[in-house]
C-alpha cells in the first residue's frame, strides 16, 4: 500500500496485474532463469576456479571417464571429458537441471549424458560400470607403480596379472625405477601432506644454499597451487646468474644421497643445448630441462609416517633452469596440467604466440623473420626471386 501510495504522489506509473498473469510472467522469468543460468569463457585458463567447488558429483564422474580414457590411450576423449570437468567446477552454483547447462563451452554430447544421468539417479551407468571394471582396476594399481606406464600395464594384463602380487610372484623383469615404485608402493599412493612438503622444501633449501650460495628454490605443481595433499613434491632451481645455475643438479643430489635421504634418484640432463652437446631427450617430453626424478626418505620427525614405520617414502622432482627461462618454467611447472595445456592452446588459437615451459614468442614475427632471412640469403646469392613476406595459415 505504502509503495502504491507513493508511486502514484510521485507520478510514477503503476500497471496493475491480476493474480494469474502476475503468476505466468513470474513463470516465464524462472524458465528464463533455469536456461542460462551460468555463461563461463571458453578456455580454461580464463576462468577463475576454486579448489573447493559447487558440483563435485558430477566432475567427479567426468573425471573418472577421463582416468579410464587415458588408461586406455585414448587422448581425445581423456581431454574433452577433464575439459567438461573443469567446466563444472568453475560454475559458482550446483547444477540442478541440465537446461541450466545450455550455451556453455566443452559439454559434448557424452558428457551431457553423463550429467543428466547423475542429476537424475545420482549416478551413471557407464562411470559404475567402469569403476568395478577388472581392467580399469588393474590399469589403475599397476600404473600406479612408480616407473610403469599405461604400455607396460597393458603387456602385463595381457600375461595375466592384474594386481601387485600376481606381479611379485611373476618372474616379471623389472627396472630399477620400477622396482623402487614397487619396494615403496604403499607410501607412495598415500596422499603427500601439505607439511610433508614444507619438510622436503627445508632439505632441498639447506643443500642448496650451503652448496650454491644465492641460489634459489621454488616449490610448484599442486601445492603452489594452495593444494593441501598431492602425489609428489615439485621443485624449481634457479640461480639468479646465467650460467651458474649448471652443475647445481649433480651437487645437490649427490649431497641428498650421502645424507641417506635419496631412495632412488634419476637425473636427466637438459636438452635445450643439444645442438652443443649432442641430442638429448626425445623432443616428445614435456620441457627439456634438466631434471632428477627421487624417492625422498622422510624420518619420523620429518613427516608422521605410517603406524610402526620409522619413515616414510616420497616422491620429489626437482627441474634446474637457468634465470632467463625461469618465468616460462614457474608458468609451466605450476599447472594444472589442464590450465596449461589450455593456456598454451589459446596463445596458440587467439594470440598467434607459441608458449612452452621456455619461452613465449609472436609466430608472425618469427615467419616473418625466417623469411626476411631466406630473402636476404637469395639474394646475396643471386640465385631466386624474393619470397613474400605473407603469413601462411
Ligand atoms: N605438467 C604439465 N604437463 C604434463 C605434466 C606436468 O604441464 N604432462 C605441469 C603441470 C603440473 C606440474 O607440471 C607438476 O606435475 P604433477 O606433479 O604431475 O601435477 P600436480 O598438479 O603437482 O599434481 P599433484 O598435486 O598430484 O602432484
Ligand atoms: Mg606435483
Amino acid at each position: 500500500v505504502h509503495w502504491f501510495t507513493e508511486s502514484l504522489r510521485a507520478g510514477r506509473p503503476v500497471e496493475i496485474l491480476d493474480r494469474h498473469t502476475l503468476q505466468g510472467q513470474m513463470e516465464e522469468e524462472e524458465k528464463e532463469e533455469e536456461t542460462c543460468s551460468f555463461t563461463v569463457p571458453n578456455y580454461a585458463c580464463q576462468r577463475r576456479t576454486q579448489l573447493h567447488h559447487h558440483n563435485p558429483s558430477l566432475s567427479d564422474a567426468l573425471t573418472l571417464l577421463a582416468e579410464n580414457a587415458e588408461l586406455n590411450e585414448d587422448d581425445g576423449r581423456a581431454v574433452a571429458f577433464r575439459r567438461a570437468a573443469a567446466v563444472l567446477k568453475a560454475l559458482p552454483a550446483e547444477v540442478t537441471s541440465v537446461s541450466q547447462l545450455k550455451g556453455l563451452p566443452c559439454l559434448g554430447e557424452h558428457s551431457l549424458r553423463v550429467i543428466k544421468d547423475v542429476l537424475k539417479d545420482g549416478s551413471c551407468s557407464e562411470v559404475e560400470t567402469t569403476k568395478h571394471s577388472q581392467r580399469f582396476n588393474a590399469l589403475k594399481v599397476l600404473t600406479g607403480i612408480f616407473g610403469v606406464g599405461v604400455k607396460t600395464a597393458d603387456r602385463w594384463i595381457r600375461d595375466g596379472i592384474f594386481n601387485l602380487q600376481q606381479l611379485r610372484e611373476s618372474q616379471t623383469t623389472l627396472n630399477r625405477a620400477q622396482q623402487a615404485g614397487l619396494d615403496h608402493y604403499e607410501d607412495l599412493n598415500q596422499p603427500v601432506t601439505r607439511a610433508d612438503a614444507d619438510s622436503i622444501t627445508e632439505i632441498v633449501q639447506e643443500a642448496v644454499s650451503s652448496l650454491f650460495p644465492g641460489a634459489q628454490v621454488t616449490l610448484t605443481g599442486g601445492f603452489r597451487r594452495g593444494k593441501m595433499t598431492g602425489h609428489d613434491v615439485d621443485f624449481l632451481l634457479t640461480h639468479p646468474e646465467e650460467g651458474r645455475e649448471e652443475g647445481l643438479m649433480d651437487k645437490v643430489v649427490s649431497w641428498l644421497d650421502s645424507q641417506g635421504l635419496l631412495l632412488y634418484q634419476k637425473t636427466s640432463r637438459n636438452s635445450y643445448l643439444e645442438s652443443r652437446d649432442g641430442p638429448g631427450r626425445p623432443s616428445s617430453n614435456m620441457d627439456r630441462f634438466e631434471r632428477c626424478f627421487a624417492i625422498f626418505k622422510l624420518s619420523r620427525g620429518q613427516t608422521s609416517p605410517p603406524a610402526g614405520h620409522q619413515w616414510r617414502a616420497v616422491r620429489v622432482d626437482l627441474v634446474v633452469t637457468p634465470i632467463s627461462q625461469f618465468a616460462f618454467a614457474l608458468l609451466g611447472w605450476t599447472g594444472s596440467k589442464l590450465f596449461e595445456r589450455e593456456l598454451r592452446r589459446w596463445a596458440g588459437h587467439e594470440k598467434a604466440m607459441s608458449l612452452s615451459s621456455h619461452a613465449l614468442f609472436d609466430k608472425t614475427q618469427v615467419i616473418n623473420t625466417l623469411f626476411r632471412e631466406i630473402n636476404m640469403w637469395n639474394c646475396s646469392n643471386h640465385t631466386r626471386s624474393p619470397v613474400s613476406e605473407a603469413i601462411p595459415e
